[in-house]
């Protein structure tokens, strides 16, 4: 699964029209490169990040979804936590919702059943603007887990499909590094629950305070985190790096079919 944030940065002032030019070619890259899933988020979810409006984040998604969707099979996830969006994601050729929030924000239980699209359920403590502060667990493993099947029963309730549910431990949104290690030691427990895991280690600044790594210095740590999930049991990796994650499962794919 690549990475594609549509959200404006600090060096661009070309407006949404280039904004969006610019993320369907990235789009193109990463399927070049490897990629069967690209992951469209339009409101980022970094501590301390600016909320945007859902005519803002519908602005910035919904012509890249049908920009890749008019020339590509690739699934399609939309990043997001608004019903709305979600809706209109999917009408536009999404179908995965990727949620951070796993259904918890009022409306989206209700429409990601309606819309009958797989839905990834993203662990976080607490909220993006002070999950950092404080994180706090007694037993973080069995704690994820305790969420994991409070969420699953939640939408076994609204009618979502079992088979339709990706777990993710969200590696980051309110964890430290001691808790982020535990959990990606520990990730194969979470097999026990039938349903494909999905981890983003991409980048995270627990390589950061691992490694002593800026964010652009993270490409190896991230690949090889990465890697070890799979190894763990990750059905799916959320990277920005597509064509350095690429070669790492191509070569563990070549060890699996070898004599
Ligand atoms: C994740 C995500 C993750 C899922 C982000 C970043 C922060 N969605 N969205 N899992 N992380 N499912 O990429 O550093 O770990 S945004």
């Amino acid at each position: 699964m690549g990475v594609l944030n549509v959200t404006p940065d600090s060096f661009s002032d070309g407006g949404d029209y280039s904004l969006v030019n610019d993320a369907v070619l990235q789009a193109k890259l990463m399927l070049e490169a490897g990629a069967t899933i690209i992951d469209i988020g339009g409101e980022s979810t970094r501590p301390g990040a600016a909320k945007v409006t859902i005519e803002e984040e519908l602005a910035r998604v919904v012509p890249v979804i049908k920009a890749i969707r008019a020339d590509s099979a690739a699934l399609i996830s939309i990043d997001t936590s608004k019903p709305e969006v979600m809706q209109q994601a999917v009408n536009a050729g999404a179908s995965l919702i990727n949620d951070v929030y796993a259904l918890r924000k009022p409306g989206a239980l209700e429409m990601a059943a309606s819309l009958g699209v797989k839905v990834c359920l993203m662990h976080m403590q607490a909220e993006p603007e002070t999950m950092q502060q404080q994180p706090e667990y007694r037993q973080v493993v069995d704690e994820v887990g305790l969420f994991f099947e409070q969420r699953l029963q939640a939408c076994q309730q609204a009618g979502i499909a079992r088979e339709n549910i990706l777990l993710d431990p969200g590696f980051g949104f309110g964890k430290t590094l001691a808790h982020n290690l535990s959990l990606l030691a520990h990730l194969a427990t979470f097999k026990q629950y039938g349903c494909p895991l999905l981890v983003g280690l991409s980048r995270k600044s627990m390589w950061g305070e691992l490694l002593g790594k800026k964010v652009d210095e993270r490409v190896s740590a991230s690949v090889i985190s990465a890697l070890l999930a799979v190894v763990n049991g990750a059905a799916i990796v959320r990277v920005h790096d597509v064509a350095e994650m690429a070669e790492a499962l191509t070569i563990y794919k070549a060890l699996q079919y070898a004599d």
